[in-house]
């Protein structure tokens, strides 16, 4: 299978436990698609190799880096990993089965790519070049390829492929392997009792993705709803507000949100609307601890994507980046009525043509529901494949122009009358070689010998890069990949200007790329810090930079995101979702106060510092 750069953070994982089949619980980010079965031999040949190639450097580099053996390398790293899952577990057996053929590889000052030859995890195909992310060794790759052979020549393990280990048959895996392929097959959170798509759980698709239930006995009570007789005895739509006002008798709900236009904000995207994030830290010898996992359970669970944090939908403070920033919390901080109504129905992958059959993940009603802001924005899947002929396999304008009329004929049999849709243009990414080519990878940093030019090429060679396109030295092909994506941008520019539906308006917006980094230099920034480190690929959320005049810890791509576009786009709809600042102040005293609401739910903590500059 190719094009698929998911393949390779759970790859990472499972190879990191040596090999773990994740067989259709892993998708790629930029493809979509399910990873074929990661045995040797299999068709997944790329990501075997890829995953071993990272897996053994890290080791290497964890030797390295303690002045340890490889074997106190491999155990240290084993140690890393938290107990919950069961990793740790199954990293000591995993080693049990491969470390002894490791140990004696790297002994010999072996380097990951001989290594993974030796070990057959990485395999040349027939007709293929002879892939390799490090510097060939003096004596040759070839060569040295024979001599790690001979050493691990007489290997029980090696001999016998049926050894390799799938993970989800082990008996503490199977039921977590089973939610793990609900979840990636359907995109509607795994615990959700009464089936009304939101969830009290925050992972497997739940409330990091969507906003939490608060009632899971009841599917006629969920976030989003117009509230059921003011909320006089409930809180049917979770927004926390509800009972009636001693003082004159009118229910609270009515007195803060009856002319608020609560709106909620769902976004329609990709892996970047999903936060897609591999922490550096993983990758990184020197700073590898047992916290740099720490977080490792949840984004298993969440596809390696951490919405709660992202620029549309994010609610929760970053554990991985500066502060979030989000166009939910924006709208809620404005309207305290619009609390807990977002949907991030996001995919690692999405494009205009499988966000046809995500958006069946959306749960809005039309007769009781509020209307909804919805963000379109697949900003480079289109454009992005991991094949050869990568050209050939790029969505055509007529296909763009199809796939999205489709899209917003169902949002309009969905959404509630008053709803707006905005549609994002694709990136440009050539910004990704241009910055980043001649930088170090994570990988590199310790030995000071990977840039990102160089993982380009590896992955292009193992035929898995998420963009053939724009991961490429070949600058002709960088330029022709950019200018089909702005023939996409048009094709959405042209649909906002000329298509009009019943129940939703529709505009266009640029992805402001250019913009930001000008921003971003203005503040003292250099343009690659927008750039998620770990893969090169995804714009960063934020970096914690004290630049500005503010001093303030918050800036970054999301911040900028929102400052240039976003901020504009609500400013130029007067009155949208705005609730009046008088009522506003009355409404946040008695929701501190705890007068009107459950004192038990999350958004009781301390106002959140996530917004560091008025909008
Ligand atoms: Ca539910
Ligand atoms: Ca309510």
């Amino acid at each position: 299978m190719r094009g698929s750069w998911q393949g390779f953070p759970p790859l990472f994982f499972s190879l990191l436990l040596l090999m773990l089949p994740l067989k259709d619980i892993s998708t790629s980010p930029l493809s979509g698609r399910a990873q074929s079965t990661l045995v040797p031999g299999g068709s997944d040949n790329g990501h075997t190799c890829l995953g071993c190639v990272l897996v053994v450097s890290v080791i290497e580099q964890l030797a390295m880096f303690h002045n340890c053996t490889a074997k106190e390398a491999i155990e240290r790293l084993c140690n890393y990993l938290p107990e919950i899952l069961n990793l740790q577990g199954i990293c000591y057996l995993v080693a049990e089965l491969y470390g002894a053929e490791l140990i004696k590889l790297l002994k010999y000052k072996m380097n990951a790519d001989v290594v993974c030859h030796s070990i057959k995890l990485c395999k040349q195909n027939a007709g293929q070049p002879f892939c390799h992310l490090y510097p060939p060794p003096k004596m040759g790759l070839k060569k040295a390829i024979r001599k790690a052979n001979r050493i691990v020549r007489n290997s029980k393990v090696l001999k016998n492929t049926d050894g390799f280990l799938n993970i989800c048959a082990l008996p503490p895996l199977v039921k977590l392997c089973e939610k793990i392929k609900y979840v990636i097959k359907n995109k509607l959170p795994y615990e959700d009792f009464d089936g009304d798509k939101f969830s009290a759980f925050p992972t497997l698709r739940g409330y990091h993705w969507r906003g939490r239930d608060c009632n899971e006995g009841k599917a006629i009570v969920y976030p989003g709803r117009r509230p059921d007789n003011w909320d006089v005895e409930r809180d049917s739509n979770c927004n926390g507000i509800w009972g009636v006002d001693p003082k004159d008798g009118i229910p609270y709900e009515k007195k803060f949100c009856k002319d608020a236009e609560s709106k909620g904000i769902i976004l329609l995207g990709d892996s970047a609307g999903a936060h897609f994030h591999i922490p550096p830290e993983w990758m990184t010898a020197a700073q590898m601890s047992l916290k740099s996992f720490s977080n490792l359970p949840v984004a298993l669970t969440n596809e390696l994507d951490w919405p709660h944090f992202s620029g549309t939908t994010g609610f929760l403070n970053s554990t991985i980046g500066g502060w979030t920033d989000s166009l939910y919390l924006r709208l809620r901080r404005r309207n305290r009525c619009n609390h807990r109504d977002f949907q991030n129905i996001s995919k690692n992958g999405g494009s205009s043509k499988n966000l046809l059959e995500l958006m069946k993940s959306l749960a809005r009603n039309q007769l009781f529901d509020n209307p909804a802001i919805v963000i379109y924005a697949s900003i480079g899947n289109d454009v992005c494949n991991g094949r050869p002929d990568t050209v050939a396999h790029m969505t055509t304008p007529n296909q763009m122009h199809s796939n999205v009329m489709q899209t917003l004929q169902y949002l309009n049999s969905q959404l509630p009358k008053g709803s707006h849709v905005i549609l994002t243009g694709l990136v440009d990414g050539r910004f990704l070689w241009d910055q980043l080519h001649s930088r170090y990878h994570p990988l590199g940093q310790l030995n000071k010998d990977i840039t990102y030019g160089q993982m380009y090429s590896f992955l292009n060679c193992l035929q898995i890069s998420p963009c053939n396109g724009w991961m490429s030295s070949n600058e002709t092909l960088r330029n022709l990949t950019s200018e089909r994506a702005l023939q996409l941008s048009n094709v959405l520019k042209e649909i906002a200007r000329s298509e009009k539906f019943a129940n939703f308006d529709i505009f266009y917006m640029d992805f402001p790329l250019g913009k930001i980094v000008d921003e971003w230099h203005k503040l003292g920034g250099e343009s690659w810090q927008l750039i998620e480190p770990a893969d090169g690929f995804h714009p960063s959320q934020g970096k914690k930079k004290n630049v500005g005049k503010e001093g303030q810890s918050c800036l970054g791509f999301q911040r900028l995101m929102l400052q240039t576009s976003w901020t504009h786009k609500f400013k130029s709809q007067e009155g949208l979702s705005a609730l009046h600042p008088s009522k506003m102040s009355t409404l946040r005293s008695l929701v501190f106060g705890g007068q009107i609401i459950n004192r038990g739910w999350f958004w009781l903590r301390p106002w959140p510092k996530f917004l560091c500059f008025p909008m």
